[in-house]
């Protein structure tokens, strides 16, 4: 069955891009944490949405599972064939339309990197808003079915923000193509929207038309240390209040910016060492150094504050925070969370995540980092989890968590890894809905079938 289908899949995308040797198909059955392993049949890797077509309607002939892969950059473990499924990865589909100035949109292939469509948006004078570390590998098909967050969400929204068109192979079947970029588009569900954050489960992703926004001609950064996690988090809140060109607000703590110092020599640019850190960028078309460095001057208990306005120095201050996933993989395969909590119990989360990750695994270490702003954090834990304690430390957080009016996913999605906890989250009859969702998108079940909603 196995040589039959893959034969098939040959047949439709040409040999060379059925991949089955195991050394190859390797980096496409690990996560990029090494958490998550599973192994395929084979990689197929189309190179038009008419091959994504064909691929899914030989897959549904013979009841064979998909994994839908992009960068591969998940950290949720969406898309690596946990239960054996064959890999559909999109890297190929990776075109660059042009810029529409008009509309102020660009048309892309779901492959292209977010990195390459940022750079293609700033080469006509415009910006691709969304951002995170991950840039150069993320593709933008990744980022639609993950509805991907990162550190621009405070002032321009999520990957569903920028979403105005969008060209899919369902499960079913069926092949959407609304790509005329019509922001003002009432003809019923937007499909835009329900694929977006659907992690692969209702079809597969080939293009979208995004939205871009006028690339600043000023942008400064500053790099701000705070005695403690309450009085930056209070602090990010007048700041926000003062200044209306805030593109990013992140948090570090010391430790982390000290293992990111350590692991890849980045400099810690503040004149003494703070236990906490706040990273603040805005940007606009007129001089923003004078309207960020006001917006800190009305915020209290603010301490040394260290001010960027060329790119290179930039660069420098954002490295730090930037660097912090990779200098924690150092530390061996860490547990991540990715929550989120309303402003007001944040800082006293963020101080007490410690002692309930404590409670599980005493000896564990946990790092905290992530874009306060959004009340979102990031909670690694390495050491001292795995051996049967990666369950009860999920359970543990999750429920604490959700006790604290916060949500178990706030920008990774659900992937494999939280779908048992989703219920801690989600009520029985909006699971059903979304199961419901899926039955109709994907009647066979066969994308990725262990992802956010189970099926069987
Ligand atoms: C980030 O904000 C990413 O850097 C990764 O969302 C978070 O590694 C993590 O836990
Ligand atoms: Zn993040």
């Amino acid at each position: 069955m196995t040589a039959q289908l893959i034969r098939g899949l040959a047949a439709i995308v040409g040999e060379g891009h059925v991949l089955v040797d195991a050394d190859v198909r390797r980096s496409y059955e690990v996560d990029w944490t090494g958490r998550f392993i599973g192994s395929s049949p084979c990689v197929v890797r189309p190179g038009s949405s008419d091959e994504v077509a064909a691929v899914i309607a030989l897959c549904r002939v013979a009841g064979t599972a998909i994994v839908a892969q992009g960068g591969n950059t998940g950290l949720v473990g969406g898309g690596v064939p946990l239960g054996g499924e064959v890999v559909v990865s999109l890297r190929r589909l990776d075109w660059i339309g042009e810029v529409d100035e008009l509309a102020g949109q660009i048309s892309v292939g779901a492959g292209a990197t977010l990195a390459a469509v940022q750079d293609a948006a700033a080469a006509h004078g415009w910006r691709y808003a969304v951002d995170f570390g991950a840039r150069g590998s993320a593709t933008i098909g990744g980022t639609i079915a993950t509805n991907a967050g990162g550190i621009n969400v405070l002032r321009y929204g999520g990957t569903r923000e920028q979403v105005v068109g969008i060209e899919a192979v369902l499960g079913s079947g069926y092949r959407v193509r609304r790509m005329t970029g019509l922001v003002k588009d009432n003809t019923g569900f937007h499909l835009p929207s329900i694929l977006c954050g659907s992690e692969g489960t209702l079809g597969l992703v080939t293009a979208a038309v995004l939205r871009l926004v006028p690339a600043p001609e000023h942008r400064v950064t500053a790099l701000v240390g705070f005695a403690t996690i309450h009085d930056l988090v209070a602090a990010v809140g007048v700041v926000r209040g003062a200044c209306d060109r805030l593109d990013a607000a992140e948090i570090m703590l010391r430790d982390g910016m000290e293992l990111v110092r350590d692991c890849f020599g980045a400099t810690i640019a503040l004149p003494r060492p703070w236990p906490a850190a706040l990273l603040l960028e805005a940007s606009g078309t007129a001089d923003v150094v004078d309207a960020l460095a006001g917006a800190l001057e009305s915020a209290p208990a603010v301490g040394d504050v260290v001010v960027a306005d060329t790119s290179v120095r930039r660069a420098e201050l954002w490295r730090l925070r930037d660097e912090h996933t990779a200098a924690i993989n150092t530390l061996g395969v860490p547990h991540k969370f990715d929550v989120t909590v309303p402003r007001s119990r944040l800082a006293d989360v963020m101080a007490e995540i410690p002692s309930v990750v404590g409670a599980v695994a005493p000896h564990a270490r946990t790092w905290q980092f992530g874009h306060v702003g959004d009340g979102n954090i990031h909670i690694n834990v390495t050491g001292g989890a795995g051996d049967g304690l990666d369950d009860m430390l999920d359970e543990t957080v999750y429920r604490w968590v959700c006790g604290q009016g916060g949500c178990i996913s706030a920008e990774h999605g659900i992937g494999t890894a939280k779908a048992r906890w989703l219920h801690l989250d989600r009520s029985t009859d909006e699971i059903a809905a979304m199961r419901a969702l899926r039955g109709a998108w994907d009647p066979d079940g066969i994308l990725n079938p262990a992802v956010l909603v189970p099926l069987g």
